[in-house]
């Protein structure tokens, strides 16, 4: 755990300060857990990434997975990614940089990026229950071009655990959109990564800098901790 002190009973040991979570205003949000990001062949890896440095998030994130699958938490899992025809990726993102394979062409996975291609579904791991609530997003942020503030408000939701990868990219937009419109976030220490981790350390830094400024910051073991007495 990140704080060293005893946790008080249904309050997560959280930095920059414990936080108590109304569980049923709770969902666990996990941000592009896809094969294109984590696997070899993927998107991740057409930029130069060594796509091992986000295999530690997976088991942390199954453990939290069981954990509301388990006690009824509302669970919600996203996807990054394009429409075959590539109306929702703008020139900017489709044409930057020099990758070895663009978004939209044919990749060991199918094409890089695009819905529905095999690249694009999520881990095996991780894999969604037909109950849970998919969001596919063409940008970083989970809001942005979603129904996710439809869902949320629909279930009453005012809090969430957010864990899933890039630690600073996807993971990041996504939890200042959510601090923007109100939503307490929750971020997993361990249940993120990066292809780079002194991102990582940094993108975590900046969560809980100043107070809190976008959220907390706690590891899967404190979270389960937590719902533990408070959810049972
Ligand atoms: C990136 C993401 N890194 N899911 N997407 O392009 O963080």
């Amino acid at each position: 755990m990140l704080n060293s002190a005893k946790p008080t009973p249904g309050v997560i040991s959280a930095e920059p300060e414990p936080i108590k979570l109304d569980w049923p205003a709770t969902a666990l949000l996990i941000i592009d857990m896809q094969r294109d990001f984590m696997e070899p062949g993927g998107f991740g890896e057409t930029l130069g990434n060594d796509v091992s440095q986000l295999a530690r998030a997976v088991k942390p994130i199954g453990a939290l997975l069981k954990a509301a699958r388990d006690t009824g938490m509302l669970v919600i899992h996203t996807r990054e990614g394009h429409l075959p025809d590539l109306s929702d990726a703008p020139p900017a993102k489709v044409e930057r940089g020099a990758p070895s394979l663009r978004i939209g062409d044919p990749g060991p996975m199918g094409r890089i990026l695009i819905r529905g291609e095999a690249g694009h579904d999520i881990i095996p791991e991780l894999y969604p229950l037909d109950s849970e609530v998919v969001i596919d997003k063409p940008g970083k942020g989970a809001f942005y071009a979603t129904e996710l503030t439809d869902v949320l408000e629909k279930y009453g939701i005012e809090n969430l655990l957010v864990c899933g990868v890039t630690t600073e990219v996807c993971v990041n937009t996504t939890v200042r959109e959510a601090n923007d419109r109100g939503y307490r976030c929750v971020v997993i220490s361990d249940g993120c990564a990066s292809y780079f981790p002194e991102f990582h350390e940094m993108g975590l830094k900046m969560i809980k800098a100043q107070g809190g400024i976008f959220g907390w910051v706690a590891d899967s073991a404190a979270v389960l901790e937590a719902m533990k007495v408070s959810t049972t």
